[in-house]
């Protein structure tokens, strides 16, 4: 769905109205504020309800998503905060953020009382970010992007989100077939999901590299990409893209919006078709996700129960399963965020829904 097309729907449908503030409000008022206590029974009930360990790395308990408690956090937002400079350097880095509310991690031993690990894009001088924050370009005016592997060698997320290398995948170390997880430096590359850029910036799965540049996939041309920005004003995202791990690598955060401006959808209030702008213009990324007790990504690396069940071939791929399902919802960061929206009939809003397996409309 383009951006224009999602205008008209919420415009149909009366998305982001007044109504949906007044609906945030009530929810608000009868979803009391958490405290740790209850959170922390929430934690334990969770605890009791489930004891699979998700990965086969390291012993996780499933939290159930229903004892997240909702509409605690603003949603956050990139408007006022995008990147527009003709040159870019983006940093892959692991860091910790508070996908959910404070309080649960409040109740959590170190590490975990940081926040969950992620893998996200830092970007410019801006904070590594979750998605990562959102690039702005012109039509007809280059944007050039370095891209900087700053993952550690052995990064905390790599035990949680297990590579198979019985896929065909990146494999720096040469190890394909084995059935042992990876262990060595993790590779990354970003494309850039509806750009229309030259083949040696597209970030093709076997373009990718590992930190240092230590080692390249046979694909690989340079991790400076000149994005053209020559197509008409559109919503585009980027992401992670390595072969056989595409789906850990954007599970643990590598994802952000990049949009096109042109003269009619300019990014300016009134200018062009005076589309929504300002704090009236504001991306949504959708992202269904679950979550373990230490408030850490769950993901299924061979272990049934949960949402997700047992890898279809546990003998031939141990880690591997064709489609997730998360309990919880995180727009942008966040797990079940409020907005509080002006009265007005229509705001605009970027839409990127980026699940796994859950239908996407986009
Ligand atoms: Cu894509």
């Amino acid at each position: 769905m383009n951006r224009r097309a999602f205008l008209l729907i919420a415009g149909g449908m009366g998305l982001l109205s007044p109504r949906a503030g007044q609906l945030r409000e009530t929810l608000d008022r009868l979803a009391p504020r958490p405290s740790s206590d209850r959170i922390a029974r929430a934690i334990c009930r969770g605890a009791v309800a489930s004891s699979a360990s998700a990965s086969a790395q390291i012993a996780q308990t499933a939290l159930p998503a229903a004892n997240i408690p909702k509409y605690v956090d603003p949603l956050p937002v990139f408007t006022d905060a995008r990147i527009s400079a003709a040159n870019i350097n983006a940093s892959v880095t692991e860091f910790q953020q508070q996908i959910l509310p404070a309080t649960v991690y409040a109740t959590l031993p170190a590490p975990f009382d940081g926040g969950t690990f992620v893998w996200g894009y830092k970007l410019g001088d801006a904070p590594p970010h979750f998605p990562g924050f959102t690039i702005e370009a012109q039509r007809g005016t280059p944007t050039i992007v370095t891209y900087n592997n700053d993952l550690p060698l052995a990064p905390f997320l790599q035990k949680y989100l297990t590579v198979d290398q019985t896929l065909h995948w990146a494999d720096p170390l040469e190890q394909m077939g084995s059935t042992v997880p990876y262990a060595g430096s993790p590779p990354v590359v970003t494309h850039l999901h509806g750009g229309e850029v030259p083949s040696a910036f597209d970030g093709a799965p076997d373009a990718w590299f590992t930190p240092g540049l230590a080692d390249k996939g046979k694909g690989f041309v340079t991790n400076t990409y000149a994005y053209p920005n020559r197509q008409e004003a559109t919503t585009l995202w980027f992401h992670d893209h390595v072969l056989g791990m595409t789906r850990l690598n954007v599970y643990a955060g590598l994802a952000a919006f990049y949009l096109i401006r042109d003269s009619y959808d300019t990014g300016v209030a009134g200018t062009g078709l005076n589309l929504p702008s300002g704090p009236y213009e504001i991306e949504l990324c959708v992202q269904d996700r679950q979550f373990d007790t230490n408030g850490q990504w769950l993901f299924r690396a061979g272990n049934p129960a949960g949402l997700n069940g047992t890898p279809p071939n546990p003998g031939i791929h141990p880690f591997w399963i064709p489609e997730f399902f998360g309990d919880a919802m995180v727009v942008n960061g966040k797990t079940w965020p409020y907005l509080d929206v002006e009265p007005r009939s229509l705001s605009g809003s970027q839409w990127l829904q980026r699940p796994i397996s859950r239908a996407a409309a986009c």
